[in-house]
Order: structure tokens, then C-alpha cells, then sequence
């Protein structure tokens, strides 16, 4: 059988014989296989363990019948081996129970240092990559240096990212710090998933649409260049974030290969804004909840809008939500992959 690696040939812009696609947070919570497991050890238990890690990772991908696989792992890992002690409590998400105050609370940390620590993501990419289909390609990701910042400024999951932003405008070279040590470390990590087997890399920054375009340029948007940088040539980058268009001037300098759109931002307007770039997005996520023919009215509309043109990689605009019916997302799936086939 021709191997037919759809999804990186659009992260190239290189025509492909149909869209590819595949669903942001595809390889966890919204599954019955994934909470069945999960009822059986903690989440960072099974993040650790390269076996069980690299099960989900390959069962969703299998399930799904998308043209990409993702890692099985969290943003939030990084920060042990920072020296941040990280817990999940049930039903508050993320706790960093020593939050980043002053620069003396970050020590520099060698690059050898976390990839050791983190030595259970390479072998969980190994062990994915020998059980995945040679076509499909299989995703590393880390997160952006200012959303993770987020987590260790803030203590955990923040609605207003106040405290950051406190820290970046009283304090600039107390959170420089932080984003400098967060450059190096996530470009050491992302390097060795690569490394490891990781075709391609997403940097998920979810929460840095909270910036102006001037606070993004000045404390932000350097830490990210360098990382984007370390990668060339080794494997492409897709940049992720939500609210995020007012930040495309600078986006568009960033060097990322495919930039992730949210459902609030349309194609056409920010390949407009970004130039040569490939995009990935950006299917309203709840409109996996809802019935059949609102899935392919909006899948099509989302085709049309992308007008076949080389280097669209379909996905959603943000993560599945939980509570998404799984037959719901294989229906978009193969929806998205007849509505697209070009003919011969
Ligand atoms: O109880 C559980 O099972 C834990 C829930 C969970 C899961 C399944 C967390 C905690 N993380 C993950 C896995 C995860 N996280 C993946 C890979 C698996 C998958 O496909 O789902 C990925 C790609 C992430 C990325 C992630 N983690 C992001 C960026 C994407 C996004 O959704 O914006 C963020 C912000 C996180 C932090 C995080 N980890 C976990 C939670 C609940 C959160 C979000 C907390 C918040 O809202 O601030």
C-alpha cells in the first residue's frame, strides 16, 4: 500500500488528495477506554507510564481514523524538573503548590537535567511510534512558554491571569527569567521528542490571546521565536492559541509551519493576516454535541471556506469537550475526509 502522509504534507503546503485532519485533545477524556483506565491510576500515573500512555495515544488515533496521532502526556510536566511540584486535584485541574515568586524561587536547570527527569515521554513517542500505522504521522507538543508561565505565576488554573501580568509589568525581569529558563528547557524537551520519533510539534498557548499586542511582542514573543528556531528543519511547528488574531502581525514573524485558529477566527481572514503559513482549525468544538446535519453543515462550511487550498489541516478550533459522544467526532471524521476527497 502507497503510505500517503497526509497530514505533514499539508504542514509543508504540499497539495494533498484530501484534507487531513485530526482533533485537538483527540487522545483522552472524552473516551469510555480512556476513563475506564483512568479509574485505575491517577492522571500523572498514567502519564508516566510509557506503556499505558502510548495505549491511549494509538487507540484514539485507531478509533478515530484520523490522519495523526498525539502524544499522551500534559503541558504541565515541564514543571517538575523545573523544581514546581505539580498535582491534579479532583475537579480543580492543575496545582502548583510552590508558585514562581521571585527569581531566586527558579534555579537554572541543564537541558540533560529535564530531559532525565521527562525520560517518560521519549519512550511512551517510541513505543506509540513502532504501534501507530506508518502513515500516520505521530505529533509531539509542549506549551508555549507564557501558558505555562501561567500555571507557575498563577498557582494553577487562572481566570484572570492577573498575577502574571502583575509580574510582567512591576517585575520584567523577574518573569524574563522565567521565560528564558522556559525557552531552553522546552527547546531541549521538544528536540529530544523529536528525537524520539515526534514528526511534528505543537506549542499549545492557549491562554496568550490575554496579552496586547505590545505586551506579546516585548515579554513573550522572543522566548517563543527561539524555540520555534531550535526546531527548524527538524520537524514542523504548529502554534496554538484561543483569541489570538490580534496578535497575527506578530504571529506571522513567529516561523511556525501551521498556525492553529480558533472557531472565532476564519480561515480566510487569517491566511490573509498570516501570509504563507499552513492553518490548522477550526470546527466549533460544541458542534460535536449536537446533531448529525449540523456536523457536515458546519464541516462544509469550513471546507468551503479553506476552498482547497493547499496546506488546510482540519481540526477544532479547541479541544473536544468531555462530554463529546465519541460517535460524534468518527461522523466528522469521516465526513470531513468524503467532503474533501478531490476526484481524479
Ligand atoms: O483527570 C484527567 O484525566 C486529567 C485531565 C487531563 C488530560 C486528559 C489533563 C489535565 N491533561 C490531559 C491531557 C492533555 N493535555 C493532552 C493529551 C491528551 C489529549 O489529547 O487530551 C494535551 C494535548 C493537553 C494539553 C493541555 N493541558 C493544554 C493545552 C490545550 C488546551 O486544552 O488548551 C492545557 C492548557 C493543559 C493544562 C491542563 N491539564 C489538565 C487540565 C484539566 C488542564 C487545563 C486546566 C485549565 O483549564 O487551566
Amino acid at each position: 500500500m502507497k503510505t500517503d502522509r497526509l497530514f505533514l504534507n499539508a504542514c509543508r503546503r504540499e497539495p494533498t488528495s484530501r484534507t487531513p485532519l485530526w482533533l485537538m485533545r483527540q487522545a483522552g477524556r472524552f473516551m469510555p477506554e480512556y476513563r475506564a483506565l483512568r479509574s485505575k491510576v491517577t492522571f500523572l500515573e498514567l502519564c508516566k507510564n510509557p506503556d499505558l500512555a502510548a495505549e491511549v495515544t494509538v487507540f484514539a488515533a485507531r478509533k478515530l481514523g484520523v490522519d495523526a496521532a498525539i502524544i499522551f502526556s500534559d503541558i504541565l510536566l515541564i514543571v517538575e524538573p523545573l523544581g514546581f511540584t505539580l498535582s491534579f486535584a479532583k475537579d480543580h485541574g492543575p496545582v502548583i503548590g510552590n508558585p514562581y515568586r521571585r527569581k531566586k524561587d527558579l534555579a537554572p536547570v541543564s537541558g540533560d537535567e529535564i530531559k532525565e527527569h521527562l525520560s517518560f515521554v521519549f519512550d511512551a513517542i517510541r513505543r506509540s511510534r513502532k504501534n501507530l500505522p506508518e502513515e500516520i504521522p505521530l505529533i509531539g507538543f509542549a506549551g508555549a512558554p507564557f501558558t505555562v508561565a501561567s500555571y507557575i505565576v498563577e498557582g494553577g488554573k487562572s481566570k484572570d491571569f492577573t498575577r502574571i501580568k502583575e509580574m510582567m509589568l512591576k517585575a520584567p525581569d523577574v518573569f524574563s527569567h522565567l521565560m528564558d529558563v522556559l525557552a531552553e528547557g522546552t527547546a531541549d524537551y521538544l528536540e529530544a521528542q523529536v528525537e524520539a520519533g515526534a514528526e511534528a510539534i505543537q506549542l499549545f498557548d492557549s491562554w496568550v490571546g490575554m496579552l496586547t499586542l505590545e505586551q506579546y511582542r516585548t515579554f513573550v514573543f522572543p522566548a517563543l521565536k527561539k524555540i520555534i528556531e531550535r526546531l527548524k528543519g527538524k520537524a514542523p511547528v504548529i502554534y496554538f492559541g484561543l483569541n489570538t488574531s490580534h496578535l497575527f502581525p506578530a504571529v506571522k514573524e513567529s516561523g511556525a509551519d501551521v498556525v492553529g485558529i480558533d472557531s472565532k477566527t476564519s480561515l480566510s481572514k487569517a491566511w490573509k493576516a498570516l501570509g504563507n503559513v499552513a492553518l490548522q482549525g477550526n470546527l466549533d468544538p460544541e458542534i460535536l454535541l449536537g446533531p448529525e446535519k449540523k456536523i457536515v453543515a458546519a464541516a462544509k462550511k469550513i471546507l468551503t471556506e479553506a476552498g482547497g487550498r493547499p496546506g488546510h489541516i482540519f481540526n477544532l478550533g479547541h479541544g473536544v469537550l468531555p462530554q463529546t459522544p465519541v460517535e460524534n467526532a468518527v461522523f466528522l471524521v469521516e465526513t470531513v475526509k468524503r467532503l474533501s476527497q478531490k476526484k481524479d
